[in-house]
């Protein structure tokens, strides 16, 4: 997830200055485990087909196979030797500047915690199986894992120049929601749909969102909802034009969307490349499932 009301401005205690704190693998119950496992089976039967290669290509890497929840020193073992990146533990949300410092320094911070039994569906923040089962096998790949460092390098700079709202949108519709063109069709990449059963479903399948190419500054000017399934979804080419596209200065964007509106969540404008025009009926109905 990437946006939320309430973050704490100091780390809790335990915490340290960074906002890690230890995994404490050792201490998840049974019950706990048992979570993951039951969501792990959810998303197995809907993931192959839907969710890219390099997804499905992480979950072996790290053997994400639905043991439980997995221990960060394992995962880590693994994924340090891919792309150097490493999973460290938090208590839920930290702060922007927090969260974009790891990130630069290729260190993804995720949820230590497990959502109840009853929350399979929906959480509020981020739990470890968004985090880890939903983020992590993307951070395999050398071309996804380059793209989460530079998004964490231009933080901290968007963040100076008053730009954050829009550089969020952009984490929004591509980490959290992106879909991905392939010659088999759509597929997701993005950690909001990948832990999510009945999104994984809707994003593909329902005809009520837009299905729109992937623009960086358009994006960038799109509203997004937090609570409920995505009324847009931006289609990138590759993950290869995605960092390309991203990795260059944004300043001149920056100063070019100084001077536009937000874009209302469902607008369709003429410049887009259309994969779907939605029929808008799912979030017409009131959403919510
Ligand atoms: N903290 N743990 C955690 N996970 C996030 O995804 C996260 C965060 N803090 C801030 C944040 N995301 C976003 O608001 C930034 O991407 C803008
Ligand atoms: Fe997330």
């Amino acid at each position: 997830m990437g946006d939320f009301a309430h973050v704490f401005e100091t780390p809790p205690p335990g915490a340290a200055a960074d906002w890690t704190i230890p995994q404490n693998w050792e201490a998840y119950t049974e019950v706990e485990h048992q979570t993951w496992v039951s969501l792990y089976e959810r998303q197995m039967k809907v993931l192959p087909g839907r969710a890219c290669d390099a997804f499905m290509k992480g979950l072996d890497q790290l053997d994400l196979h639905g043991q439980g929840i997995p221990d960060f020193a394992r995962i880590n073992e693994a994924l340090e030797k891919l792309t150097g990146w490493t999973v460290v533990a938090v208590p839920g949300l930290v702060p922007d500047d927090v969260f974009f410092d790891h990130l630069a320094n290729r260190r993804f911070p995720a949820g230590q915690f497990i959502r109840l039994p009853d929350q399979l569906d929906y959480i509020q923040e981020p739990d470890v199986f968004h985090d880890v089962f939903g983020h992590v096998p993307m951070l395999c790949d050398p071309v996804f894992a380059d793209y989460m460092q530079a998004y964490g390098q231009g933080g901290a700079r968007a963040q100076s120049l008053g730009m954050l709202k829009n550089l969020a949108r952009l984490y929004w519709y591509t980490v959290e929601f992106g879909l991905m063109e392939t010659p088999e069709g759509l597929r997701i990449y993005g950690a909001g749909i990948v832990s999510s059963k009945t999104e994984s479903i809707f994003c593909l399948e329902d005809p009520s969102p837009n299905r729109l190419g992937f623009d960086l500054e358009r994006v960038m000017r799109t509203l997004y909802r937090i609570d409920d399934f995505q009324q847009v979804y931006f289609v990138i080419p590759s993950l290869e034009a995605l960092l390309e596209e991203t990795t260059r200065d944004f300043g001149g964007v920056y100063e070019r969307l100084k001077g536009t509106e937000d874009l209302p969540i469902e607008t369709v404008l003429p410049t887009d490349k259309v994969y779907t025009r939605g029929t808008q009926a799912y979030a017409a109905a009131g959403g919510r499932f």
